[in-house]
């Protein structure tokens, strides 16, 4: 070994202790992960590790935060006092859940600036449902059932995440989406029971347009997904995008019952030896237009976002600058 060294000069020798250590550490790491151990924020983590969470996390925030705009959309226009005031309140929570997020990816040392270039630019994903438009009031009600619902299914298993920052902001936000998912069937539910012909129309009008795009958010099918099995090693994803996906159907078609909708698909079906509904195939052409920034909405999602954090630069100029002001003011103390 000694020898080995003296023949490789010192920066080699350096750099072989240094691998040498950390395969030690990353085998640390796999075993802490195997054995269900949570990683905080100054624990040792493999470079990888942690560019998947801050990717993912990071996906998720701007999720949140583009997707206050479709709802958005029907604040000034919600049919009672009542509807308008949940449905402010259910925005508002998307705006936390945004922040909670940012906040966990920059446990990770990277920071919300950044984090937000990367959106504006175009260049940061974020889920593709925000991209389909809200056209009547009934899709409000069906993005609380079918799109929050879809969400609480994802997210729940990431509560368990081995990235503890990341799994405590989770615990939070589903009891929250829980509150929201209930909200949108609620909603369905009286237009349903006490609508008029018209507004039960618009209700299943709404579920036809979103049925495919929710089934959609869990991701491309397991085979086609680039981060699932590395992700599911190390404990970030507890269950598989088509798993979820199935658990996701196998709900809501009860649910789609109770309310009196029928789901667009014509091969929707229980199958007693599977335990499972079967389904028909999903469109992923659309999936990967919509992601690739050719969805409906895209460019007016995008826009809107730059728009807001363009009007938004006096407000963090003021609070800098009286951030600064106090601390000169404590300094002089
Ligand atoms: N949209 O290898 P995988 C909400 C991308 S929050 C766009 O399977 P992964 C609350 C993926 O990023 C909704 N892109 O990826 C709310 C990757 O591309 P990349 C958001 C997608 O990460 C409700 C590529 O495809 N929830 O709704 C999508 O292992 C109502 C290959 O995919 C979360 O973000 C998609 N749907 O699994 C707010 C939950 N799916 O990065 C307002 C956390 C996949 O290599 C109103 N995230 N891609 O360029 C996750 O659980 C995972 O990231 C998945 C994807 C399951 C979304």
């Amino acid at each position: 070994m000694y020898t080995q060294a003296m023949d490789v000069g010192p920066k080699e020798e350096r750099k072989a202790l240094r691998s040498a250590e950390e395969a030690q550490l990353e085998q640390r790491f796999d075993e802490r992960i195997d054995a269900g151990g949570l990683i905080e924020a100054k624990d040792w983590m493999p470079d990888h590790y942690r560019k998947t969470l801050v990717r993912q996390i990071s996906q998720h925030a701007h999720s949140e935060i583009v997707g206050m705009l479709p709802e958005g959309n029907w604040v000034t226009r919600a049919p009672t006092l009542k509807r308008k005031t949940i449905l402010l309140a259910k925005i508002q929570d998307e705006a936390g859940h945004g922040l909670y997020l940012y906040s966990a990816a920059e446990t990770l040392g990277v920071s919300r600036d950044e984090l937000l270039a990367a959106l504006h630019s175009g260049k940061a994903k974020y889920s593709s449902i925000f991209n389909y438009p809200t056209l009547t009031w009934a899709d409000v009600g069906v993005i609380g059932w079918l799109v929050d619902g879809a969400a609480i299914m994802n997210q729940v298993p990431l509560t368990r995440c081995s990235y503890a920052p990341y799994a405590r902001a989770m615990v939070r936000i589903c009891r929250e989406e829980s509150f929201h998912q209930r909200q949108g069937f609620d909603a369905l539910n009286v237009m349903m029971r006490e609508g008029t012909p018209a507004q039960r129309d618009m209700v299943q009008d709404a579920v036809n347009r979103w049925w495919w795009p929710s089934l959609m958010m869990f991701g491309p099918p397991d085979a086609e997904s680039v981060h699932g099995t590395q992700s599911t090693r190390w404990g970030i994803k507890r269950i598989s995008n088509d798993d979820l996906r199935q658990k996701f159907i196998d709900a809501t078609a009860q649910q789609a019952d109770v309310l009196g909708v029928s789901l667009p698909d014509p091969l929707l079906k229980w199958n007693e030896a599977r335990g499972h509904y079967d389904f028909g195939p999903i469109d992923w052409a659309e999936f990967w237009r919509v992601v690739g920034g050719h969805g409906a909405c895209n460019q007016e999602r995008l826009a809107a976002r730059v728009k807001a954090w363009d009007d938004g630069a006096w407000v963090r100029e003021a609070a800098l600058a009286h951030a600064r002001k106090q601390h000169t003011k404590e300094q002089a103390a």
